[in-house]
């Protein structure tokens, strides 16, 4: 099968990959030796995305992939959007960061959307595709499926938080569903990989 480098040490984000991307053997870039984490300091989605491609490009010598995704909440002016990685120690303190700063927000406007990018390299191509899914923030976690935001994420198009959606529901709708099934779809017509045979 091609060989396809994945620049993300997120396991959540690896399954999904590994479920969405199918067709490619998809290694982490956590099995090459010798890397320098590369510091997410791009002011975009696709940015990151890019910084974490030509890392992995760069230590493995292999085609390789970025995601730099996250969640945009309106009522916060999009936050913790780049940051939400960050936005505080753990998954769980993140949730109940963002559940405190929208204690006094009306149900009307807890509207957000996770958005994702995804970057390519190899030694010829380089681009970035990107897309989203929208929703809005719950007062209460719901389900235990997923990772990160997903529990409290209540997507508009499944009727249901990311956390109580089956992995392939949660796939088809995502944001990384999304971007990597256009990400997909550009690999073909660049027939990238297609000298590794399959
Ligand atoms: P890598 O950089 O190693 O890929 P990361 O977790 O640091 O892993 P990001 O910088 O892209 O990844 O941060 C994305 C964060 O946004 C992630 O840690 C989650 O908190 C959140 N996030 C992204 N996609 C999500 C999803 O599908 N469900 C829930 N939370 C998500």
């Amino acid at each position: 099968m091609k060989k396809i480098v994945a620049a993300t040490h997120n396991k959540g984000k690896l399954n999904e990959m590994r479920e969405i991307l199918t067709g490619w053997e998809i290694l982490s870039v956590a099995d090459f030796d010798n890397g320098v984490e590369p510091e997410e300091n791009g002011k975009t989605f696709r940015e990151n995305a890019l910084i974490k491609a030509r890392a992995a490009y760069e230590r493995s010598g292999l085609p390789s992939f970025g995601d730099d995704s996250g969640l945009c909440v309106d009522a916060l002016d999009g936050a913790p959007g780049v940051h939400s990685a960050r936005y505080a120690p753990t998954p769980e303190a993140r949730i109940d960061k963002l559940l405190g700063e929208l204690k006094d927000v009306a149900d009307e406007r807890r509207t957000a959307h996770f958005t994702c990018a995804v970057a390519y390299k190899d030694g010829e191509n380089e681009f970035t595709v990107e897309a989203r899914t929208d929703g809005y923030i719950l007062r209460e976690r719901e389900g235990e499926g997923g990772f990160g935001y997903d529990p409290i994420f209540f997507s508009s198009d499944l009727g249901k938080t990311f956390g109580a959606a089956a992995s392939e529901e949660k796939n088809a709708v995502s944001h990384r569903g999304r971007a990597l099934k256009l990400f997909a779809e550009k690999l073909k017509t660049l027939n990238v990989g297609g000298q590794q045979g399959a």
